[in-house]
């Protein structure tokens, strides 16, 4: 697969973009064939619970599992079923914030806040389905769902008998908190943005393990793709009421979210392991949950691993440490990395296996168009007016020299040009519907000349007509991203080359910093791979979002009308039963994001899945990041080690205790 990057290296200084690279071939499955949900004969689990049940410290996996687990079905394991023990250790470079998701707190990424999350339904794993059948979600907590006729009514069926790891039921009080005192409360910073399902919509709970939404138009299947990780994953409410402010009056908002801070383990959870000891800046150790609810078709209750670990460092060390075999995955996104990283992995006896997928990784500089928020003075009043003007964002596009930025964070074939939009590797990318406007510094100049903008006083910057300011944009900037930093510098030596003079703003976690707008202008890597996924950062589709166009203090804000289009395009793909016009409406966003230079989009990348190679069923299919990152689409809950290579446990033969 090197051999595969290296030759479209040779096109890369002639195209824009080009059409997603082909990976390995493997068989694609129906949706169906991934698991289902069904009793079966009998279970077994992990030795050391059967040990505890006997103890009585365990109700029989019997009883902790549904009447109908989740069972994953052997035809989508790559090497098939598993034996149980052992350890698989992640390294993330981010920090657990607290366990309560329901109120927007992050557990740290890189796969700590799915392996405690779960959600009503997945996209990740939907890489292994059939293009024609991928429209819609696969199924998870709601097991299945119908629409009324006219498709205004959505009845959702939850897996009955689940229940979370400290043996509370799971059932539609989970569902009705999650959405009535997060969702809906303009108090709780909710994944799920208000208004992310539609105005208007409501949830009603029918009994135990039934809801219905009602949506005040016409919706289809890829709505549901919005209820997957991480905006449709209830918490537990019956340990989160007693600190919600609606149901304590002493409780503040500001409590509520802390309700389940990252030192209280463990927290009730869903999710396959559960978190038991957290040395903040150092370890999470997670033990498998006595009371998972899927099972493999022999009736073994997952997950095969019993321990999992989170070593808190940096996100180039996730590499780093794949690479030398003391870590056991990473999404290889530095490009740095890369070349070294892949040298090592190709010899035999390396520890790691890498596979190269698409490019779906890219990053981009964001204007903020806000006419109010965040302003601070005239000058920023009048940078916002130039931000909205489509001729200065075009030749900001102009002024920039992807294929030197590229070179600038890695020597070599890695990254290439990125003009905005989807990345050319994910399956919503539309080649033809890509405007490009690529490096050409004379039409730069001219541009900005044309705006009015030019160097009145002689130093080298150029100045605005209203205020007669330097043309001076300050730039955010995540100091713990390597990748980031060097693109910012290619960035402001570029930028000067135009007149525009460009001010570094480092912050720790840019996404966090940029949330209330307060900034003119950022960089960041945030792909767009699946319109569904964290739309949010994307395109205007409720009032809180995206970060560079929030309202005012007075709660409105002026859209731009092909963001309006842009939105509009969206609510198709939401509603449409129909995959061409989906499709359709995907390229209209294309064209009219990327023509528009709505984000001035700088490189994109591939990236390589490295696992080590003790672990069994990581498919070799498995995309860094298609329809979600890899940690949810490997299926970790399927994964296993041989008895002989298990890594020893640091808390063998203990679960979570309550
Ligand atoms: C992958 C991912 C899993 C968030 C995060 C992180 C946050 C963003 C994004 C990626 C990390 C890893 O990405 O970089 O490879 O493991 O966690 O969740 O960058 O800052 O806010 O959206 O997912």
């Amino acid at each position: 697969s090197l051999c595969a990057v290296m030759a479209s290296s040779a096109l890369a200084d002639k195209m824009p973009v080009e059409q997603s690279m082909s990976t390995l071939e493997y068989e694609l499955l129906s949706r169906g064939d991934l698991w289902t949900y069904k009793k079966l004969d009998g279970y077994s689990e992990a030795p050391f619970l059967n040990d505890l049940v006997k103890a009585g410290k365990l109700p029989p996996v019997e009883e902790r599992l549904p009447a109908e687990p989740l069972v994953m079905k052997t035809m989508a394991m790559s090497d098939g079923i598993g034996v149980y023990g052992g350890v698989f250790r992640h390294v993330i470079g981010g920090r657990p914030e607290g366990w309560n998701w329901l109120a927007g707190q992050h557990q740290g990424w890189g796969g700590i806040n799915m392996a405690v999350q779960e959600c009503l339904v997945r996209n990740g794993p939907l890489w292994q389905v059939k293009a024609e059948e991928q429209s819609g979600p696969l199924p998870n907590l709601a097991k299945s769902w119908e629409w009324s006729e006219d498709r205004t009514e959505l009845t959702m069926h939850l897996v009955e008998g689940v229940k979370w790891s400290d043996g509370d039921p799971f059932d539609t009080e989970d569902i009705r908190f999650w959405w009535e005192d997060n969702v809906l409360d303009e108090n709780v910073a909710s994944r799920l943005p208000k208004g992310g399902l539609g105005d208007g919509t409501t949830l009603e709970v029918i009994d135990a393990y039934t809801f219905k939404f009602t949506f005040t138009k016409p919706q289809g299947p890829e709505i549901l793709k919005s209820l997957a990780y991480i905006q449709g994953c209830p918490g537990p409410a019956h340990a989160l009421k007693a600190k919600h402010p609606k149901y304590n009056k002493d409780a503040s908002y500001q409590e509520y979210r802390n309700a389940m801070p990252a030192d209280a383990v463990p927290p009730a959870v869903l999710g396959a392991w559960v978190p038991v000891r957290h040395k903040a800046d150092e370890l999470v150790i997670l033990r498998r949950n006595p009371f998972y609810w899927k099972t493999d078709e022999a009736g073994n209750q997952l997950p095969y691993l019993n321990e999992m670990h989170f070593k808190l460092t940096t996100w180039s060390d996730r590499t780093t440490q794949a690479v030398a075999g003391t870590g056991d995955f990473s999404n290889m996104e530095n490009p740095g990395n890369y070349v070294e990283a892949l040298k090592q992995t190709l010899s035999a006896d390396a520890p790691v296996k890498a596979n190269f997928g698409p490019r779906v990784l890219s990053w981009r500089l964001e204007f903020n168009f806000s006419e109010t928020n965040g302003v601070q003075d005239e000058v920023d009043a009048e940078l916002r007016k130039f931000f909205r003007n489509k001729d200065f964002r075009v030749a900001v596009s102009h002024a920039l020299d992807r294929q030197a930025i590229g070179q600038s964070v890695a020597r070599g074939p890695f990254m290439y040009p990125y003009s905005g939009g989807f990345s050319s590797g994910s399956p919503y990318y539309d080649y033809d519907s890509t405007v490009y406007y690529p490096y050409d510094l004379a039409k730069a100049n001219a541009m900005l000349d044309a705006l009015g903008l030019k160097d009145t006083d002689g130093n080298g910057i150029r100045n605005m007509p209203g205020t007669g300011a330097d043309l001076e944009i300050d730039m955010m900037t995540d100091r713990q991203q390597v990748t980031d930093k060097k693109q910012a510098d290619a960035v402001i030596l570029m930028l000067a080359e135009a007149g525009i003079r460009v001010l570094i703003r480092n912050v720790d976690v840019i996404d966090t910093a940029s949330k209330s707008g307060d900034f003119n202008m950022l960089i960041r890597r945030k792909e767009w791979n699946l319109p569904t996924r964290e739309t949010c950062y994307q395109l205007p589709i409720a009032n809180s979002c995206p970060s560079r166009h929030l309202p005012g203090s007075d709660g409105s804000r002026n859209l731009m009308d092909f963001e309006v289009e842009m939105v509009d395009a969206y609510n198709t793909i939401l509603s449409s039963w129909d995959a061409v016009e989906a499709a359709e409406a995907a390229k209209t966003i294309q064209r009219l994001w990327t023509e528009n230079a709505y984000t001035i989009g700088t490189v994109q990348a591939p990236a390589a899945l490295l696992v080590n190679k003790r672990i069994k069923n990581a498919h070799p299919g498995t995309p860094v990041n298609m329809f979600e990152w890899a940690e949810d689409g490997v299926v970790r809950e399927r994964l296993w080690t041989p008895k002989d290579q298990q890594l020893k446990e640091l808390l063998p033969g203990t679960i979570a205790e309550y």
